[in-house]
């Protein structure tokens, strides 16, 4: 029988990506006076990358040939700043609460708890940016539904790699069969599957629908109801 569920955030719970994550590294490279700017193709290529500090890593190496850091500083700490820079216009802009739950998510976790189903979260994103992305719902205390909240730096390597779902299943106490993770992207369902999960994908995300899922136990299109209009079910409203 079914006890836990563990979800991904980011492409999963919210569409987060585009108007978020992406438009949050824009802002502080723009406080740091660079003149970097993440378009909506090249966010989608860095998507490869999991991890903000990992991703700006990329971006140096991929597209600034000849970028040195500021003095005094070494490269890793010039990263980490402005990605902490990020995560502080990144928390500000899902205050505003622009940022709902996709279409059914609300639903499903309600049914799972109603169930006794356990739930879990295993993300790469940082966890600052999972509270208040659950903080900023209408649903006081969604943050405590979930037992497990496993986020950003706490494994050594981030997805593709398994560590987070094993971090996760060793605070649940669970075994990989006693669990499904629900997904939206490759990187996501390699790290599930890594970890001897079977994984669910949500083909709901701009980024990462086209992606191979051969390896999925199903692929969904949407969370919500099946017969609700075109834009609710893609996840413009909150479920
Ligand atoms: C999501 C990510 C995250 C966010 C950025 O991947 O790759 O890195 O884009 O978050 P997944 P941080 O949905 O597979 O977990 O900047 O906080 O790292
Ligand atoms: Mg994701």
């Amino acid at each position: 029988k079914l006890q836990a569920l563990i979800f991904d955030v980011d492409g999963t719970l919210a569409d987060t990506e585009r108007d978020g994550h992406r438009i949050a590294f824009n802002a502080a490279f723009s406080d740091a006076g660079l003149d970097w700017h993440w378009s909506e193709d090249c966010y989608g290529d860095l998507l490869q990358v999991t991890g903000g500090k990992e991703r700006i890593a990329r971006y140096i190496d991929r597209h600034c040939p000849g970028f040195v850091v500021p003095d005094g500083q070494t490269r890793a700490d010039f990263i980490a700043r402005l990605h902490q820079a990020k995560t502080g216009h990144y928390v500000q802009l899902l205050g505003q609460g622009h940022v709902p739950l996709r279409c059914g998510v609300l639903r499903l976790l309600r049914e799972a708890r109603a169930a006794g189903i356990r739930l879990a979260i295993a993300t790469t994103t940082t966890p600052e940016n999972v509270t208040a992305l659950l903080d900023n719902q209408c649903e006081p205390g969604l943050r405590e539904w979930f037992e497990v909240i496993a986020a950003g730096d706490v494994v050594p390597r981030k997805k593709p790699a398994p560590d987070i779902f094993m971090r996760v299943l060793e605070q649940l106490e669970l075994e990989p069969a006693d669990c499904a993770v629900i997904e939206d992207s490759d990187h996501g369902a390699a790290a599930a599957l890594g970890a001897g999960l079977e994984t669910l994908i949500v083909t709901l995300s701009h980024y990462t629908r086209n992606q191979d899922f051969g390896r999925a136990a199903l692929v969904v299109d949407q969370l919500g109801e099946p017969d609700a209009p075109e834009e609710i079910r893609g996840g413009v409203l909150a479920g």
